[in-house]
């Protein structure tokens, strides 16, 4: 069986870069066991302050925020971290040659129910600044905390999934993850319909009309609320995730933010043969201009994301 360490050294010569993904990696593999005695310790609950985007932050969204800094500290090849806990981009290392932008734990409204949750990362070359396009990132990756606990992560080539066994090393489980080129699942909040505009309304119509409608097709629907979750099952097995932009959301751009959320997945995603786009333009292609900024996120299937594209064109 291949571990960790094995994979990465077959994907790179470039240690340091596998260094940084071992590094969150050891972050993942700590969190996870915060997350299991969570309620135990009483660790749930809000923690009474507020982050950048004026949410409230719970418990564990800053003890996984403090796991993350201090294993990226431990690691000289780290210039910057970016986290959505954290208003201001922290320096690190001076010698640092990566930039990493992380939600450490996405999803976190899930945590009182005991729904899976995650760890979102996207590693970028620091000469390149910290407004950069998700095509120049180095390697992407997360850790759902579900009934197991995985790491999917890609540096260039395929998206590889690894699990993590009692001894704390993450072991291979799928070598080359595919998402299924067609599929008849949808992943969207079918209660902002209101918000909808005409493109999401066209697509999520025809899919519910099945059999009965246009594409003569029936679908079904899953929402986690948790993209972690929901993406994770798009690898695994097909489907599509919108969180498209609305007539609500307009004003702040989206919903979910480009740089730790969308860019790192849309890199996974497309590493397994999907597709990703913003309804208008492939995600990895967005310039950036704030380190905050959120953006429209639809991927998944590359025939319903092409659906999705078509939909947006008839304008
Ligand atoms: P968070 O970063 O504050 O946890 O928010 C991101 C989460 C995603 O995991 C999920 O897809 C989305 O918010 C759910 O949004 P909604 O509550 O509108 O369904
Ligand atoms: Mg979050």
């Amino acid at each position: 069986m291949t571990d960790l360490k094995e994979w990465l050294s077959a994907q790179t010569t470039d240690e340091a870069l596998g260094g940084a993904i071992e590094s969150m990696a050891a972050a993942g593999a700590e969190i996870a066991r915060v997350l299991r005695e969570a309620p135990i310790a009483g660790q749930t609950g809000l923690a009474g302050s507020d982050n950048v985007q004026g949410e409230a932050q719970k418990a564990l969204d800053v003890i996984s925020n403090d796991i993350v800094l201090n294993h990226l500290r431990e690691n000289p090849a780290i210039s910057i971290l970016i986290s959505e806990e954290l208003d201001e981009a922290v320096n690190m290392s001076s010698q640092g040659q990566f930039i990493v932008a992380t939600d450490p734990l996405d999803g976190s409204s899930n945590l009182d129910v005991n729904v899976t949750v995650g760890t979102i990362f996207s590693v970028l070359p620091a000469k390149g600044g910290l407004l950069q396009r998700g095509t120049e990132q180095l390697a992407a990756g997360y850790v759902a905390y579900g009934p197991a606990t995985s790491l999917v992560v890609r540096i260039k080539g395929e998206t590889s999934v690894f699990t993590l066994d009692a001894q704390g090393t993450w072991v291979q489980t799928v070598a080359a993850a595919r998402v299924p080129e067609a599929s008849g699942e949808f992943a969207i909040n079918t209660a902002r319909e209101r918000f909808w505009d005409a493109a999401t309304t066209g697509y999520v119509k025809e899919s519910v009309a099945g059999e009965t409608g246009a594409l003569g097709k029936r679908y079904n629907m899953r929402w986690v609320g948790s993209m972690v979750a929901d993406v994770h099952r798009i690898l695994m097995r097909g489907g599509i995730f919108l969180y498209p932009l609305d007539s609500e959301t307009i004003s702040r751009g989206g919903r979910l933010r480009l740089l730790y959320e969308a860019n790192p997945m849309a890199w996974l995603i497309e590493g397994a043969g999907g597709r990703s786009t913003t309804g208008t333009m492939r995600i990895l292609d967005v310039e950036p201009s704030d380190i905050h900024q959120r953006v429209p996120v639809i991927l998944g299937s590359a025939e319903e994301v092409k659906r999705v594209e078509d939909w947006y064109g008839r304008g």
